[in-house]
C-alpha cells in the first residue's frame, strides 16, 4: 500500500469527533475566520497542524502559537518548501483560495486529500449533539433566507444557529458547548465547490435550497457552467426536502440531476399560485401546499402580503425568500402557525432594501447588499421610477442586459466605482435618453456625497433614489456595509435634507 493509499484509508475513518485524529498531519490554508477555526479544531483533536497564509493577524498568531499550531507566513505565490517537507495527510483550504492555487495543484499531484472547512465540520458534527443540517445557497437572498429559517426554527423551541458563509464558521457552531438541534448553513459557491457529494465527507442534509442562479463570481469559477455545477451540489444526499425556485428552471434541473436519498421530495416555491407540493401566493396569501395530506385540494395559509408590508417584507424577492425559508422549516416539522407568528416579528438586516429617508416625495433606499446584477435587478423591479446609484467592482459580470431591461424605469443613473467604463458604455448603448452622472474615483472619501448630490439634482417627487450597485464594494469601501453606511450618511447630510415620512414603512411598487 502506498503512503497516499494509507492516508486515504485513515481519512475515510475520520467521520466522528471521537475518531482517532491524533497525529494526523494537516496543512491549513488561510488565516481568516475559516483557517483559524479549522486550525483550532484540528489542534483540539490532537492533529499536527501547519497553518500557511500570506498574512496572519498578530492576535490570531499568538493564540495559534499557544495551542501548538505552527504558523508559516508565506506569499503563497508557489508551494512553500516547508509544506512539502511537512508531508501532510490532508490540506484543509479556506473558501477564498482559487482551486487552481499552486498549493492545491501540488496536493492533487502528490495525492494529498483536500478538504474544505464544511467537510471537516460535517465529519466532526457529533462533538456535542449531532444537529440536523439545512443548507442554503443561491446567487441572492442566501443570508436573509438563512436568518429567516433559523428564526422560524427557534420560534418552535428548537436550538438553531445560522452559520457558514453568513460569517460564522460552521466549525464554531459544531463546537459550541450548548449544542444545537439544527444548523442552517449558508454555503457559497466556493464552499460548495470544495465539497464531495459522495463518500465519508459528503453531507446528508435534512433539507436544502438553491434560491436562484445568475452570473456571479464567474472570474473565480472560470465560467457560468462551473458556477452552476458548484451550486447544484447543495442538493446531493438530501433526505427530506429539495426546495427549488419555480421561476428559475435551472434550480429545478439541479434537483432532477441530484442524487438524493430515497423519499426526499422536490418542493417548489414561487410568487405564483402553488401546485400540489409547492409553496406560493394565492390572492395575496402566502400558502403551503406541500406539507399537508389534502394538498391536492387545499393549502395552508402562512401569512398575508398585507401583514408583511409594514416591516418592508412585501418586496417580491423577500416574499420569495420567506416562501423558501418556510418550506425548509416546514420540512423540519415547524407548525404553520409558528411560522406565521415569527414572521410578524422578523426584520431585515441593514443595507438590504432599507429605506433611509423619505423627503420631498423622494424615497432614498440603501440596497448596498445588491452586489451583483441579479440582486440589483430584483431591487430595481420593486420601484416604478428610479435614480439608480450603480457601480463598483463588476467581477467579470456583464451589465448590459440589466441596463437594457430597466432603462424605461430610470429617471437618471449615477455611476460610481472603478469599473465605470463598462457601465457607461452599457448606458450609451441601451439607455441613450437616460441622464448619466459619472462620479470619478479621484477622491474615494467623497464618492457617496458626490453621488448623492447628483442623485438629488435629478430626482423628482415620486422617485426612488436607489443604491443597488450590482457590483462588489472593495474598490472604494471596506465592504458592502461600509458602502451602505457611507450612502446613508451622505443622504442625511445632503444640502436639501429633511424627512417627511416614516422611513420604516418600506412601500415598494409591487406586492408579491
Ligand atoms: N488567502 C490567501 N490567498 C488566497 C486566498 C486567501 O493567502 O488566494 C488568505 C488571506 O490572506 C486570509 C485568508 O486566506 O488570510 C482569508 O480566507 P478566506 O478568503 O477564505 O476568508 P475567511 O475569512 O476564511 O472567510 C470565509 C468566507 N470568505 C470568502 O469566501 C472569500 C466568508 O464569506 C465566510 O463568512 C467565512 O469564511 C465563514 O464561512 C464572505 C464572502 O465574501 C462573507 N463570501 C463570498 C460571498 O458571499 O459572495 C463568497
Amino acid at each position: 500500500m502506498s503512503g497516499a493509499d494509507a492516508s486515504t484509508g485513515r481519512l475515510d475513518a475520520l467521520t466522528s469527533w471521537h475518531a482517532d485524529w491524533k497525529g494526523l498531519r494537516a496543512v491549513v490554508l488561510g488565516a481568516g475566520v475559516t483557517g483559524f477555526a479549522v486550525a483550532d479544531t484540528l489542534s483540539e483533536l490532537g492533529a499536527e497542524v501547519l497553518l500557511v497564509a500570506a498574512k496572519v493577524d498578530d492576535d490570531r498568531a499568538r493564540i495559534l502559537d499557544v495551542i501548538g499550531v505552527r504558523v508559516l507566513r508565506h506569499p503563497l505565490d508557489a508551494v512553500p518548501d516547508e509544506a512539502v517537507a511537512f508531508a501532510p495527510d490532508v490540506v484543509v483550504v479556506s473558501p477564498g483560495f482559487h482551486p487552481d492555487h499552486a498549493v492545491l495543484a501540488w496536493a492533487a499531484d502528490a495525492g494529498v486529500a483536500v478538504w474544505g472547512d464544511i467537510e471537516l465540520a460535517w465529519r466532526v458534527r457529533d462533538k456535542v449533539t449531532p444537529a440536523e443540517w439545512i443548507l442554503v445557497t443561491g446567487t441572492n437572498g442566501k443570508t436573509t433566507t438563512t436568518q429567516l429559517a433559523a428564526t422560524l426554527l427557534a420560534a418552535n423551541g428548537l436550538r438553531a444557529a445560522p452559520c457558514g458563509n453568513i460569517g460564522v464558521p460552521v466549525l464554531d457552531a459544531v463546537r459550541d458547548p450548548s449544542g444545537f438541534d439544527v444548523l442552517v448553513v449558508e454555503l457559497s459557491s466556493y464552499q460548495l465547490h470544495a465539497l464531495p457529494t459522495e463518500g465519508p465527507g459528503a453531507l446528508h442534509p435534512l433539507a436544502s435550497v438553491c434560491l436562484n442562479i445568475a452570473d456571479d463570481h464567474l472570474d473565480w469559477h472560470g465560467g457560468a457552467e462551473a458556477y452552476r455545477a458548484a451550486k447544484g451540489k447543495v442538493y446531493a444526499n438530501t433526505r427530506v426536502a429539495c426546495v427549488y425556485n419555480r421561476a428559475d428552471e435551472a434550480t429545478r434541473r439541479m434537483v432532477e440531476d441530484a442524487d438524493v436519498e430515497a423519499g426526499a421530495r422536490a418542493i417548489g416555491f414561487g410568487l405564483d399560485v402553488p401546485g400540489p407540493s409547492d409553496f406560493g401566493v394565492v390572492e395575496g396569501i402566502l400558502c403551503d401546499r406541500a406539507f399537508l395530506e389534502e394538498r391536492h385540494s387545499s393549502a395552508l395559509e402562512i401569512i398575508t402580503v398585507d401583514e408583511l408590508e409594514p416591516h418592508g417584507l412585501a418586496v417580491p424577492h423577500i416574499v420569495a425568500n420567506i416562501l423558501a425559508a418556510s418550506a425548509l422549516v416546514r420540512a423540519a416539522g415547524v407548525p404553520v402557525g409558528v411560522v406565521h407568528d415569527a414572521l410578524g416579528e422578523f426584520r431585515l438586516d441593514h443595507h438590504r432594501i432599507e429605506t433611509v429617508e423619505l423627503a420631498g416625495g423622494i424615497r432614498w433606499v440603501d440596497d448596498s447588499k445588491a452586489t451583483n446584477p441579479h440582486a440589483a435587478e430584483a431591487s430595481l423591479r420593486a420601484y416604478p421610477s428610479v435614480v439608480w446609484v450603480v457601480g463598483g467592482l463588476l467581477k467579470g459580470v456583464d451589465v448590459d442586459a440589466l441596463v437594457a431591461a430597466h432603462a424605461s424605469r430610470l429617471r437618471a443613473a449615477v455611476v460610481i466605482g472603478v469599473d465605470r467604463s463598462a457601465l457607461l458604455a452599457a448606458f450609451a448603448r441601451h439607455a441613450p435618453d437616460v441622464p448619466v452622472f459619472e462620479v470619478d474615483d479621484a477622491d474615494t472619501g467623497t464618492v457617496m456625497s458626490r453621488a448623492v448630490a447628483f442623485a438629488e439634482s435629478a430626482a423628482r417627487a415620486g422617485d426612488t433614489v436607489l443604491l443597488a450597485p450590482a457590483a462588489a464594494s472593495m474598490d472604494q469601501f471596506a465592504d458592502y456595509a461600509d458602502r451602505g453606511r457611507s450612502f446613508q450618511q451622505a443622504v442625511r447630510e445632503r444640502a436639501g435634507g429633511g424627512a417627511d415620512g416614516d422611513p420604516a414603512a418600506n412601500t415598494p411598487d409591487a406586492g408579491a
